[in-house]
């Protein structure tokens, strides 16, 4: 009886906020980098995370630059990552620590800001004006909350679909 109730409540919560799970995710401006983008169908993020950290309650957020609807999808499943990368991707993916599921109801927009943040309070954005066919959209540089503002510092993986979960190679 215990086990059906609990069920019923991470249902409920399944729509709900980030309070609901029981609290903001304890994470710091720049612990967790956006590494690098897949869009066209096969939609995924890489993310470094520079500890050990529990990404329960984490949003992820699109804005699209031109147009402004904005996306959100919630951590609704008690998530811990190691100190490195990881994905989150929309369905199954290897790698992937979550599923986005009905929160990104198609692909991704062409162009927009990512933002990952908790309770409010931005982590790490991104803002990409382009994503490549096949391709992944990568950071050319070491992990870095603060350098990967720098659009010029992006580009289009040279390998299909990149380098999902690995250290990308540098921009050519
Ligand atoms: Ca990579």
């Amino acid at each position: 009886m215990r086990i059906v109730l609990s069920l019923s409540i991470v249902l409920a919560a399944g729509c709900g906020t980030t309070e609901s799970l029981g609290g903001c995710p304890e994470i710091e401006t720049g612990q967790l980098i956006i590494t690098e983008v897949h869009g066209d169908g096969a939609e995924w993020i890489e993310i470094f995370s520079t500890q050990a950290l529990d990404i329960t309650g984490l949003t992820v957020s699109w804005e699209q630059l031109t147009g402004k609807n904005i996306r959100q999808a919630l951590v609704r499943d008690e998530v811990k990552v190691a100190q490195g990368y990881f994905l989150i991707a929309k369905g199954e993916f290897p790698d992937s620590v979550f599923d986005f599921g009905e929160d990104l109801p198609s692909k991704m927009w062409s162009s927009a800001a990512v933002t990952l943040s908790s309770c409010g309070k931005k982590i790490d954005q991104v803002i990409y004006r382009s994503l490549p066919d096949e391709a992944s959209l990568q950071f050319g540089n070491p992990p870095d909350a603060t350098g990967n503002d720098d659009e010029a510092s992006w580009c289009s993986s040279t390998d299909i679909p990149g380098s999902p979960g690995e250290e990308n190679p540098p921009c050519l």
